[in-house]
């Protein structure tokens, strides 16, 4: 009887939520992401899947409507899961099947097939809570209604809007409130700006030096997380921040020549920047805040910038962490010795320098395909995982088990040897497990933490810039007729079809020395994407091109590379 009233809500609301025609979607690398004009439907859908996720997990879901660092037409939904990170793959199938399906009643029985064969309990008997939130986009408020109704065509199923949020905010967010911790925005920026005033508290008096400039400049990509830095930054000591395309009426359109994606791709400034910011440490988030990476004005006459991308962060973080680790550990006795599994996850578009940099630090390093819900999954099995993708996305992840481990340390050291080196190390270990976002990379902590490591190292950004010299590289991006006739395997640095292109690359490759070159296709939009790495600019542009006409002969209609 229950049954028969779910399906009836469900058939009535999802017919005013037609498919668009001839569109074939696809859960892609972070949810569904396409023109907003056309994701009503998918959004509704998605909406029913939260609330199915929901009941079959027993515990709160999150779903985020943004299309990050695409641009401001387009717009997406991302689906957070019970621990915060990334929806399991494994409904993935489940995602694209109902977001795919024709109409009314055969969605309706797709999702009828998959509750039972998921044991999910439906029809009312237990109930589902989902956390909404959205980017700026000036789309996302009519997709939020469209969430909320395919939430409601789940009996005991409730939505509850969080507002306009950064993405990272609202995975902190579910995380913290299955784990029946204090979950509100307030509660985000308090927890940020403690654990981050614990670390500068622990820098060493020594280090307070003048290299390191308390003013740091932030590109905000017009987007949500310019709005919520001037939030947070509120309660910081001892950093001063100046927000520039903080989004605010007329500064700019979100991600349009502005931004971490646009910033690492390009390597100029991005709009708002210039002369006056000549030298000085700046950084750039994307138009969701789960990117970050650091730049600075080369000359006062040519909008050139020293890059400092996701690698160097991540070798930055891995530098600290290692430093501290050590310091904990020296003295301890060998009976007493935890051996602390430390490993750090990059993907194919890491540069080669940075992957050389952490293996002479003695680091495990190791592979996945592009996509934060690979190289988290990757670094959940360390005790410390660090990951990062070159265009910055990226956080550290504790184990449970560690930080238990941590804490006792922390505690038997306080009854023994407080204020000692070995303490300190603790704290700040500590510290950076509550400051750094433990669910996805988040740009705002990421900051809050470089800022920190940065006091305490006495480095400026040039500094820290050297710490390894990039390989020149380029990124080209070539639009095709299918780019689902694409497919890699290795952690996508070969081709294994169409045949014959990975030959043709390999040849292409042989005609420089140091080089590297690999294509995949976008899971955020519709194109291949090709990446070369050379040891001069030349080379590494000059086989970019070359390696994108052959992604053209093989597959494109003929058309222009970026
Ligand atoms: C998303 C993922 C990132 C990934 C990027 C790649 O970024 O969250 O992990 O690096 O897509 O995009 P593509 O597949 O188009 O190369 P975001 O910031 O757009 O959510």
């Amino acid at each position: 009887m229950e049954e028969e009233k779910q399906r009836s809500i469900l058939l009535e609301s999802a017919s005013r939520f037609p498919p668009p025609q001839g569109v074939k979607l696809s859960y892609g690398t972070s949810g569904f992401r396409a023109d907003a004009s056309i994701l009503a439907s998918t959004v509704f859908r998605v909406g029913i899947l939260a609330a199915l996720r929901s009941l079959k997990t027993r515990s709160v879901i999150g779903l985020m409507i943004t299309a990050s660092h695409n641009r401001v037409s387009d717009n997406g939904i991302k689906i957070a899961d019970p621990h915060g990170g990334m929806m399991t793959q494994e409904w993935e199938p489940f995602a694209d099947a109902i977001a795919n399906a024709s109409d009314a009643e055969d969605l309706v029985q797709l999702i009828s097939q998959f509750v039972k064969k998921e044991n999910i309990p439906f029809g009312g008997v237990q109930s589902a809570e989902i956390l909404l939130a959205r980017d700026t986009r000036p789309s996302g408020e009519a997709l939020l209604e469209a969430a909320k109704q395919g939430i409601s065509a789940i009996i005991g199923a409730i939505a509850v809007n969080m507002g306009i949020l950064t993405t990272p905010q609202l995975h902190w967010m579910v995380r913290c409130r299955n784990k029946g911790m204090k979950a509100s925005e307030c509660d985000y920026y308090t927890q940020l700006s403690s654990s981050f005033g614990c670390l500068m508290d622990l820098v060493p008096t020594e280090m307070m030096s003048d290299a390191v400039d308390v003013k740091l400049t932030v590109d905000g990509a017009n987007g949500v997380g310019g709005e919520k830095l001037e939030e947070l930054k509120k309660q910081l000591k001892g950093l001063v921040i100046e927000v520039k395309n903080s989004g605010k009426e007329g500064e700019g359109i979100l991600n349009e020549g502005v931004g971490a994606d646009f910033v690492q791709k390009e390597k100029v400034v991005p709009c708002g920047f210039g002369s006056n910011d000549d030298g000085i440490r700046c950084a750039s988030l994307d138009g969701d805040a789960d990117r970050l990476v650091y730049f600075r004005v080369l000359s006062r006459n040519s909008s050139s910038i020293d890059l400092v991308d996701g690698d160097k962060i991540l070798s930055l973080f891995a530098l600290f962490i290692k430093e501290q680790l050590f310091i904990l550990c020296k003295e301890e006795k060998e009976e007493n010795a935890y051996l602390v599994k430390l490993g750090v996850v990059q993907t194919a578009y890491a540069n080669g320098a940075s992957t050389d940099y952490l293996k002479q630090l003695g680091l495990e390093v190791v592979l996945t395909p592009t996509g934060v819900k690979y190289l988290h999954e990757k670094a959940a099995e360390y005790d410390i995982g660090i990951y990062f993708e070159a265009n910055g996305h990226g956080t550290i992840l504790f184990s449970e088990h560690f930080c238990c481990w941590l804490e006792g340390r922390n505690n038997d050291l306080a009854s023994t040897d407080e204020g000692s080196e070995c303490q300190k190390a603790a704290l700040r270990l500590l510290a950076v497990s509550k400051l750094i976002n433990q669910a996805v990379g988040d740009a705002l902590s990421g900051l809050l933490l470089v800022e920190a490591i940065l006091q305490y190292m006495g480095w400026s950004i040039q500094r820290w810039s050297e710490l390894y010299k990039d390989l020149p590289s380029r990124q080209l991006k070539v639009k095709v007729a299918d780019r689902t006739a694409v497919i890699t395997a290795n952690e996508e640095t070969v081709v294994v079809k169409p045949l014959g292109l990975q030959e043709a690359i390999n040849t292409e490759i042989a005609k420089y020395p140091q080089a590297r070159s690999f294509i995949r296709p976008s899971g955020t939009e519709d194109v291949i994407r090709v990446y070369a790495e050379a040891s001069t600019q030349e080379a590494a542009d000059s086989l970019a091109q070359s390696v994108a006409r052959h992604v053209d002969h093989f597959l494109g209609f003929g058309s222009s590379h970026k």
